[in-house]
């Protein structure tokens, strides 16, 4: 089996790049180790970037979005019982949509099957060869067989557990990373809204995160201890913190209802560096992980498939290697931009296990300044809408 480049993974990054070169003129082969109807089921990101949301236009996939995905122009920020408005839209001119990455992928399968691309679900990479080569190939095992494709080059989009990042020799990678003392407590509740926009919030009991799916679906985070399990949560305790951390001076409330899916997610930060190695290129959650508590993980493999379907379609059209060459720096940059920037959020909006009441009042001084000053709200605000991506 033979294409032009092989793509190792149907999350975000590798599906986006798989349109970006078709676009191109460029074929691509797409290798998924599980089924349509799971990677089309699994609860994960759900905030869109005003790049990622170009793009998708731009693909000619954003129509659902449009009509089901939610437009915010801000978000809360709550502590000490009182909330600051973030007016992002006012501050940069830029959004987000509040559409969920399952319902991405969605578009994106569908529209790729719908034109003939080449797709194979339940077909997990098994090796990578020949990456030094002008002619790589990828071992996968489909129905209990085993089959190799081969071709020019190979799109790690495999996610941080994939094998494509463990291709490149240990001495040849760096792999940076932080493991954080808490984990976030994720729900999907059948609630109406609980507010117009997203609140972050900064309570003593901890970190709350009020996110939102549909007018009757909420998704909805609290700060947990790392090694907690789903059946540690009881709905009326997941209830009753929420209640507790997203609490106002003025009385903030909301209803509560059925809890229909749960769920304890990491927090981690990590970078392999380089994120390419002959003709491997890694995307996405295969080279870095953020914190979600900057809503920059989804955002990040979108932009890494736009820089590497630029670059590829240069080597195609011109013969010229240079953006290659240059793709892991490139990359790099806008990763540790979205690490500074999640790490950010992360220590202005969660109880750490170590923090004495100084560290708490910095802290709180911390989001005091964000509230008073333009320049930090600016500065905040600018991260959290993000780049365009021919920055
Ligand atoms: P993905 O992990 O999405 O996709 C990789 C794909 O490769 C998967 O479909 C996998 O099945 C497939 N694959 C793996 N190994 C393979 C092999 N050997 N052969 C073939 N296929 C293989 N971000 C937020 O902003 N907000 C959130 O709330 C949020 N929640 C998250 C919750 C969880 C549990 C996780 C893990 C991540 C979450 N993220 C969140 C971050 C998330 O959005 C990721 O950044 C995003 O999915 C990254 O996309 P990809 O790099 O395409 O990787
Ligand atoms: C989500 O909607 O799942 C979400 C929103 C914002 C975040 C993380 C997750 O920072």
């Amino acid at each position: 089996m033979r294409t032009q480049v092989g793509i190792v993974g149907a999350g975000p990054a590798g599906l986006v790049l798989a349109h970006l070169l078709r676009r191109q003129g460029i074929e691509a082969m797409v290798l998924e180790s599980r089924s349509r109807s799971a990677i089309e089921a699994t609860v994960r990101a759900g905030v869109l970037e005003q790049g990622t949301v170009d793009l998708l236009d731009a693909l000619g996939l954003g129509g659902r979005m449009h009509r089901e995905g939610a437009e915010h122009h801000g978000v809360v920020l709550r502590f000490d019982g009182r909330s600051f408005r973030l007016a992002l839209s006012q501050l940069t001119g830029r959004t987000i949509m509040l559409y969920a990455q399952h319902e991405v992928l969605r578009d994106l399968v569908g529209a790729w099957l719908a034109t003939g691309g080449a797709l194979r679900f339940e077909a997990e990479a098994v090796a990578l060869g020949g990456l030094e080569g002008e002619r790589p190939t990828i071992r996968f095992r489909q129905a209990g067989r085993e089959e190799e494709l081969t071709c020019d080059y190979v799109a790690g989009c495999d996610g941080y557990h994939g094998v494509c990042r463990q291709a490149i020799p240990t001495a040849l990678r760096r792999e940076l990373v932080r493991v954080h003392p808490f984990a976030w407590f994720g729900i999907l509740a059948e609630v109406p809204r609980l507010a117009p926009e997203l609140i972050y919030a900064l309570h003593e009991r901890g970190f709350a995160l009020a996110s939102t799916r549909s007018e009757h679906l909420q998704r909805l985070y609290v700060q947990c201890d790392p090694g907690d399990r789903v059946e540690d949560w009881s709905d009326d305790r997941i209830w009753s913190e929420l209640r507790a951390r997203l609490s106002t001076r003025d009385g903030f409330s909301f209803r509560d209802g059925p809890i229909v899916q749960k769920d304890v997610i990491g927090m981690r930060s990590f970078v392999v560096e380089p994120m390419q190695c002959g003709r491997l290129f890694l995307a996405g959650d295969a080279a870095h992980i953020v914190p979600p508590t900057g809503a920059k993980g989804l955002n990040l493999a979108v932009a890494d498939a736009w820089v590497l379907a630029r670059a590829l379609a240069e080597r195609y059209a011109k013969g010229s290697e240079e953006r290659l060459a240059r793709y892991s720096e490139t990359c790099l940059r806008r990763a540790w931009s979205a690490q500074r920037f999640s790490w950010r959020m992360t220590s202005l909006l969660h109880r750490f296990p170590e923090h004495d009441h100084f560290q708490r009042r910095l802290q709180l001084a911390d989001l005091e300044e964000v509230a008073r000053s333009h320049a930090a709200a600016l500065s905040l605000a600018e991260n959290y809408v993000g780049s365009p991506f021919e920055e």
